[in-house]
């Protein structure tokens, strides 16, 4: 009897203990990243079933949608089949519930309230854009096999607390140069859907360059026929048309990413020099470029039809980007005389906002008188980043030593330049853009912006292995209090994240700074 009473002992133990062991009670010990705000845990768990559906509160089509993305993300490695349900009332327990109560101004319009009990998960929020990166927590409070695309294994625990979490910047971005390389609108959806991972809320696209004009303008169609038709090194080059840029901005809206098409002017600009012969000072196209090189070409100034084509290619674009900015470059204009270069770039902000959108521009746009909404776009010169605080301006802060994902890690890395100095992973993260450069202060910026510059990749893989493991560094750079953020800390979640950037197919560079073989598996 004895020796039966014994084994029962033990095998219910071993029972508590694998339950424990597996069953996440802590929801401090989880590694969301961006950091959330306050995080506050109640020591149990809650159990993700069969049973369990997503409530949305009403009948918005738009709440739908998101409670849709998130099963969407939920049930092809859970299983579970988790319908979504609309209601007026609280859901029965077992469930998650969506709903959107307005009134916690602390939240604001992008943060949320996430409750979970051993009954229920509630995510709350002002704006359903707050909803969508609650979302986001969820997914990155299960276990790192919830990314992937196959049926996993559970159970499917969630520690229960409540996390409160909102923004501190209300630009978060990254930038992609489609310029140099064609990326097609798949690579952009999948870019997209990364951005939105990590509650980043801005896509700015690098459309036209001397290798290449990537967007169809109806009224000056040999942009793309000609100026689309090649790349840095020659090969295939590529463009969206309208239609596919218009795919493009709806689905990067329906993850609450705002796209900035970006038009760089003066400089920056032989693919457009070489399809329109009079667009160029001596009347004569010069050929399509295929280096690398920068800073040798401009639009003629001096010419009224340089204003036309401009105020075409402004109107036409702004028709179809329902965000607030256009990118005017301005950037590297060194065959642009400053004398002609300031009175452009001064009429060409008075073309945007003609259109009714505002302006963004390199930093050295900040030599112009800028105009009250436009933003000065810190990448070299924290001078002209200075002067455009000087002039009541806003800053959004990309500096290149910093911040752009085209920097190789070290001197190993396969792709990337090094002009602005290695960008290591920690390098990446330890970084505030508050205090940077003093002059400009937060008050000063409107957010944080990675880009990633396309001399030296070609493809999705490649592009990866710029892009992580170094942008969900920057995604809490943007979100997270600086006062919460430490390399230690945020390295210790990072290495998870190892294991739900392979669960998504991201291809990311091993960085020696993260120890990812420490990640213990949940
Ligand atoms: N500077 C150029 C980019 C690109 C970049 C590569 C800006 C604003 C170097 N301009 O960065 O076109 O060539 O790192």
């Amino acid at each position: 009897m004895k020796f039966i009473n014994f084994t029962l002992n033990a095998v219910v133990l071993t029972a508590i203990l694998v339950q424990t062991a597996c069953t996440p009670t802590n929801l401090t010990k989880e590694n969301v990243i961006p950091k959330p705000v306050s995080v506050v845990s109640s020591g149990s768990s809650f159990d993700l079933t069969d049973q369990t559906d997503i409530y949305v509160q009403g009948e918005s089509l738009e709440l739908k949608q998101i409670g849709q993305y998130l099963a969407n993300k939920l049930n092809p490695s859970t299983g579970l089949s988790l319908d979504v349900k609309t209601t007026v009332n609280i859901p029965a327990p077992g469930n998650i519930y969506l709903c959107i109560k307005g009134g916690d101004a602390e939240l604001g319009d992008e943060g949320y309230e996430l409750t979970i009990t051993e009954k229920s998960i509630n995510l709350v929020a002002n704006k359903p854009a707050g909803l969508f990166h609650g979302i986001q927590t969820i997914r990155q409070i299960l276990p790192s096999k919830v990314e992937m695309s196959t049926v996993q294994k559970g159970p499917w625990k969630i520690s229960t607390g409540v996390i409160r979490d909102f923004p501190v910047y209300g630009y978060r971005g990254s930038m992609l140069d489609v310029g140099r390389h064609f990326f097609g609108v798949e690579d952009v959806k999948n870019l997209i859907d990364q951005l939105a991972y990590y509650k980043m809320n801005v896509l700015h696209l690098h459309l036209s360059d001397d290798q290449g004009w990537r967007i169809e303008i109806k009224s000056w169609p040999n942009l793309t026929k000609h100026g689309g038709s090649t790349a840095v090194g020659g090969g295939k080059g590529g463009f969206y048309t309208q239609k596919e840029y218009s795919e493009i901005v709806k689905y990067a809206q329906d993850r609450y990413i705002t796209i900035i098409p970006e038009i760089d002017m003066p400089g920056h600009t032989n693919a457009a020099l070489a399809s329109y012969p009079e667009l160029n000072c001596n009347g004569i196209a010069p050929h399509l470029f295929t280096g690398r090189e920068v800073g040798f070409s401009t639009l003629c100034t001096k010419k009224e039809i340089t204003y036309k084509f401009i105020d075409d290619v402004v109107r036409e674009l702004a028709e179809l980007t329902p965000g607030p900015y256009i990118h005017i470059g301005g950037d590297e204009s060194h065959v642009t005389p400053i004398e002609d270069y300031i009175p452009f770039i001064n009429r060409v902000q008075e073309i945007v906002i003609a259109h009714g959108k505002q302006v963004i521009g390199w930093d050295e746009i900040a030599l112009s008188t800028l105009k009250p909404n436009s933003v000065a776009q810190y990448w070299a010169k924290a001078e002209n980043g200075i002067k455009a605080v000087a002039q009541g301006a806003k800053v959004l802060m990309s500096p290149a030593k910093n911040a752009y994902l085209d920097m190789k890690y070290d001197s190993t890395s396969a792709f990337g330049q090094n002009w602005a100095g290695y960008i290591e992973v920690d390098k990446g993260y330890n970084w505030d853009p508050a205090t940077l450069v003093p002059e400009i202060r937060k008050e000063n910026i409107i957010g944080i912006e990675a880009p990633l510059w396309s001399e030296t990749v070609d493809n999705r893989k490649d592009l990866e292995y710029l892009i992580f493991p170094r942008l969900p560094g920057y995604a809490e750079i943007g979100w997270t209090p600086a006062n919460l953020r430490n390399w230690d800390n945020y390295k210790a979640r990072l290495v998870n994240h190892g294991e739900r950037m392979k669960a998504m197919n991201i291809s990311f560079f091993p960085s020696k700074m993260v120890p990812w073989e420490t990640n213990e598996v949940k």
